[in-house]
């Protein structure tokens, strides 16, 4: 496969850019080879700067649920743009999707939209010390909410990609307002309340973990995170930026039928372009300004291009049977990979929940991070560049969710499972070093 341009694009890159590229996972740096620059993308295929075509399932890391350029989520935001890209004033749209946030989340009542889901948690974070006057906030090992100082603790995603504990340049008083739990771990959260309940603000948690690879919420954990914030007055966050729209209409909060008080959203709710939002209850979030005395602000916030783009796609999620045939989709792959690599007797553990799954090169449940870093990662990056040599752009990295869209189809499944076959001889020999 020929990749000079993206070996000249991404040397030029690392001159100007930290590393060469916007956000680490990028880089490439856990799965080896060179990250390829991409040009463009249809459905679920992108083409990189040497036009080679690729069945996608990095998706932007989520907000492409229709696929790469949905002619319809393209359109709103030709129309948008040409409208006028940016107001700094209110608009008729960011109210309309708000409402379709509400009729959707059972526990929004309200919504803030802001650029990113980094903004999103933060604010929640924020919300939470002030409705409760305390500081400690618990967070879960391997979960990620973007890169705000005190939830890079023991966080996943791109930390746990380069192997990092947490960051550098986070002032130790930030980092001791966080205590991290394993995740699916109720035992260690009721001792942690038993013993700091009266100060702990609130638990922002993922509800159906992508951060460490999909980890699906064991039975009775997000009840229990409900009820032990319930019993000392915190408050309780669901980070959906991944999970929401894309595990059910309603996210995870529908999946798992669990009220929490404020939920962060991102990806899906921009279609693609820059967002991200906090909503909850009515009384937590008037107390954000200029309705209350909380300040939280953004420039780009509601942004009309962005807002229309999320609006055009919630509709496209209204089809009917939208979600039944991405959970199909999900499944044949899921199963499909289980069976070409469990036949090679390559040890192996899919976890799946709709539109996302991880292959795991490990054996038995794997359902917290410390399981996770159990698993054979220098295997998944050899499997990761042999199926990019076929054609097939996994995430880079075991610590990402793979994320389907409509656009996968028997088609591109077919394709994916071909390559898989087709790699796997090499990464029991050992090929792919
Ligand atoms: P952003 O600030 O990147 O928009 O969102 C941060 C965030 C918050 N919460 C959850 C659950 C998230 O997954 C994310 C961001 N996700 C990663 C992918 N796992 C972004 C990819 C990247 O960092 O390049």
């Amino acid at each position: 496969m020929d990749i000079t341009k993206s070996k000249k694009l991404f040397s030029r890159a690392k001159e100007v850019i930290p590393g060469g590229v916007n956000s680490p996972v990028r880089a490439f740096k856990s799965v080896g080879g060179v990250p390829r620059f991409l040009s463009r993308g249809r459905g679920a295929y992108i083409w990189d700067a040497d036009d080679n075509r690729y069945i996608d399932y990095m998706m932007s890391w989520g907000p492409l649920i229709l696929g790469h350029a949905h002619p319809k989520v393209v359109e709103a935001v030709r129309e948008a743009a040409s409208a006028g890209t940016s107001f700094g004033a209110s608009t008729a749209g960011e109210i309309e999707l708000a409402e379709m946030v509400i009729d959707r989340f059972l526990a929004v009542e309200m919504l803030r939209l802001v650029s990113s889901g980094t903004e999103a948690a933060m604010t929640a974070i924020r919300l939470a010390r002030a409705v409760t006057g305390r500081e400690l906030v618990v967070k879960f090992d391997g979960c990620y909410h973007g890169h705000s100082n005190g939830l890079l603790v023991k966080a996943g995603s791109g930390l746990a990609t380069q192997g990092l504990p947490g960051s550098a340049g986070v002032p130790e008083s930030a980092a001791r307002g966080t205590i991290s739990l394993p995740y699916n771990d109720l035992e260690a959260v009721w001792k942690t309340f038993d013993k700091r309940g009266e100060d702990i603000a609130g638990i922002i948690v993922e509800p159906a973990a992508a951060n460490m690879g999909v980890v699906p919420p064991v039975e009775g954990f997000l009840n229990g995170l409900r009820m032990a914030a319930e019993k000392d007055g915190a408050v309780l966050i669901f980070d959906e930026v991944i999970s929401g729209f894309r595990v059910a209409r309603g996210g995870a909060c529908e999946l798992y039928n669990i009220r929490p008080d404020l939920v962060c959203f991102g990806k899906i709710l921009g279609g693609g372009m820059p967002i991200g939002a906090v909503g909850g209850k009515r009384e937590i979030m008037e107390r954000l300004a200029p309705a209350g005395n909380v300040y939280q602000a953004g420039t780009l916030s509601g942004n009309p291009v962005s807002v229309a783009a999320g609006i055009a796609t919630l509709r496209e999620l209204e089809t009917p049977g939208f979600y039944e045939r991405l959970n199909n989709t999900t499944k044949k792959l899921a199963l499909g990979l289980e069976e070409i690599l469990t036949e090679a007797e390559i040890r192996v553990v899919i976890n799946r929940l709709t539109g996302l799954l991880t292959v795991f090169f490990g054996e038995g449940e794997i359902s917290d991070y410390q399981l996770v870093q159990n698993c054979d990662m220098d295997r998944y990056a050899r499997f990761f560049r042999g199926m990019l040599d076929e054609g097939v752009y996994l995430p880079p990295s075991g610590y990402e969710a793979w994320f389907l869209s409509s656009a996968h189809n028997d088609d591109e499944i077919e394709r994916t499972l071909k390559a898989a076959g087709n790699v796997v001889e090499e990464l029991t020999t050992n090929e792919y070093e």
